[in-house]
């Protein structure tokens, strides 16, 4: 049977290659991205002959563009198996030089994203009794940064509390929730670029998009809670 999988943050960096990934394991995709970017990976999916890929460029932020793709996705495959709430963003600065958008703007993507996302694929989820939600969180969710990091920090906190919270919630309905939560990555993260050299130790996008595979593809009897990845060069204190 088809896995039927949406991605958000598909236009680069992980989500691009969790959209590559999935596309290999035979999933029909709905990718999202906030920019014209996101159409660019349908083409190169289309390249490597996966083309049962819908494209939509979405703000994770607004309910109704999210509505939208989920009734979208459904009209065109029938259900939904897999949700991948990988979208977001993070700038590090000293708390007293982030402003109140900054602030609103972070906690709008990371973590009222994650919500709309999830709410408007559960009464879906919840008819085929199964489903999985995967929601790509970060290492900071247990540890701080001490410079810089206490917006950032604090969305992946709450998306962390967030998941959990809804892993108890929908596991009557066959329901699985799970976070990834990667360390340094080489992305474009935080206005960084990808294949910097500097970056070279740093985990690549597609160790992160093949533990979103083993979770999103896990056998429906073992729920995987939480994944914690970091490059081997990257110590926290703990
Ligand atoms: O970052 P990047 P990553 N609506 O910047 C999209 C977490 N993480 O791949 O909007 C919809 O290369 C954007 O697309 P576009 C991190 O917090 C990373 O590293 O078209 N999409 C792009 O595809 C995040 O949750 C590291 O420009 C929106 C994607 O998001 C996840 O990993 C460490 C959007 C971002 O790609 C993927 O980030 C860590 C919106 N409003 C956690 N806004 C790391 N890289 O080191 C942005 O702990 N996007």
């Amino acid at each position: 049977d088809k896995q039927v999988a949406i991605v958000t943050g598909a236009s680069r960096g992980i989500g691009k290659e969790i959209a590559f990934q999935l596309a290999e394991k035979g999933a029909y995709l709905s990718i999202i991205g906030s920019s014209e970017e996101i159409h660019q990976t349908k083409e190169d999916l289309k390249k490597q002959g996966h083309t049962n890929v819908l494209a939509y460029m979405a703000d994770v932020s607004d309910e109704n563009e999210i509505d939208q793709v989920v009734e979208g996705t459904k009209k065109a495959y029938g259900k939904v198996d897999i949700l991948v709430n990988n979208a977001g963003i993070g700038d590090f600065k000293p708390i007293e030089e982030v402003t109140v958008e900054e602030w609103r703007r972070t906690y709008d993507i990371n973590v009222q994203g994650v919500f709309l996302a999830t709410k408007a694929v559960l009464p879906i989820m919840k008819k085929q009794q199964f489903g999985t939600i995967i929601t790509v969180a970060s290492d900071v969710s247990r540890y701080t940064i001490p410079e810089g990091g206490a917006l950032y920090t604090s969305t992946k906190y709450a998306v962390q509390g967030f998941m959990g919270s809804l892993a108890q919630e929908v596991r009557k309905d066959g329901i699985r929730a799970g976070t990834i939560n990667p360390g340094m990555v080489d992305t474009y993260f935080a206005n960084g670029t990808q294949g910097d050299p500097e970056k070279s130790e740093w985990l690549k996008v597609h160790d992160i998009a093949e533990a979103v595979v083993y979770m999103a593809l896990a056998p429906k009897h073992m729920v995987i809670d939480e994944m914690h990845l970091h490059p081997l060069i990257q110590d926290y204190p703990r």
